[in-house]
């Protein structure tokens, strides 16, 4: 923080760094896990920021927690018993909570002080939390994995960047529990980060998991306030039911759920997974 502007710099976006002006700093401390801080900008809105890195802004959110919970949810043909790994502002939870066929929301988010801090400043996305199919866990996402080998119909990681806690959801054996997790059939989506920065990190990823599961895909959205703008998804499904992958909505979103939404459209989740050609040779080697 220099001048009242916040500075977003990191090891894994060397020598860039977005940027935004504060209007009011409104919690700043150290958990047990990491450094939280919550501001008011002048223009995002209310920003939460972990270890230095922006996690959401009130002006973009809706973007990444949209295209993260309805494009495994609207390929799933009937979706039942959902589990979330991180995502602890709840921004996803009220993503979830939109789909009427679901009848269980499990999370499991490591620092219950990002719940805490989220509920109290964020309540437009800690309002996920509200839901009555919501159940909590605090532990770390891979321990949970390991130890409740359940049976999801989809599984969401909600993670943030690997560096510090979050490092071990980005490992295989991490992808091989969640696929143990998931009935026939499921699908795993998780936070994929950036093609214009990562592809080194996502290129092996992808290639180390695709033996596991029946498909493996990635797809992207914008949002300004990740680095570059641009962050994506890996999905990945487990073998047993459609084998189309998740490119596909197989579910008609109803205009009820649709008007309420602000960047998921069923032509959007086709589109998302067009990659540019770089990223696509990057990522599959074609
Ligand atoms: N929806 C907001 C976006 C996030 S939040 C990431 C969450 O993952 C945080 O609440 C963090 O506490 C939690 N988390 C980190 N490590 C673990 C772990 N091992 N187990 C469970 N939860 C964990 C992601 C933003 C992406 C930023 C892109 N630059």
């Amino acid at each position: 923080i220099i001048d009242n502007w916040f500075h977003e710099r990191g090891p894994l976006w060397p020598g860039q760094s977005f940027s935004l002006q504060i209007k009011q700093i409104l919690h700043h401390a150290q958990s047990q896990f990491q450094d939280i801080l919550v501001f008011d900008s002048v223009h995002h809105g209310k920003v939460l920021v972990l270890d230095g890195v922006i996690q959401c802004t009130e002006r973009d959110e809706f973007s990444y927690q949209e295209m993260m919970a309805h494009i495994p949810l609207f390929a799933h043909p009937n979706p039942k018993r959902v589990l979330v790994i991180g995502g602890g502002d709840g921004g996803v939870l009220r993503e979830i909570a939109r789909h009427p066929s679901v009848e269980e929301i499990c999370i499991c988010e490591l620092d219950k002080e990002v719940i805490e801090v989220s509920k109290k400043y964020l309540p437009f996305m800690a309002k996920g939390f509200e839901d009555p199919r919501v159940q909590v866990h605090i532990m770390d996402g891979a321990k949970f994995m390991e130890e409740n080998q359940g049976s999801f119909d989809v599984i969401i990681t909600d993670s943030s960047d690997p560096v510090g806690p979050a490092s071990v959801l980005f490992e295989t054996p991490f992808y091989k529990a969640m696929h143990g997790s998931l009935r026939e059939g499921g699908i795993v989506c998780t936070q994929g980060e950036c093609v214009w920065l990562h592809v080194d990190l996502i290129g092996p990823l992808v290639k180390a998991i695709t033996p596991l599961f029946e498909t493996v895909e990635y797809a992207y959205c914008t949002i300004p306030s990740y680095p570059s703008g641009q962050i994506g998804f890996i999905l990945a499904r487990k073998a047993g039911g459609d084998v189309r992958g998740c490119k596909e909505p197989v579910r008609e979103a109803g205009d009820d759920v649709l008007k309420e939404l602000r960047y998921y459209t069923p032509e959007i989740h086709r589109a998302a997974f067009v990659l540019p050609a770089f990223a696509n040779r990057a990522i599959f080697g074609e």
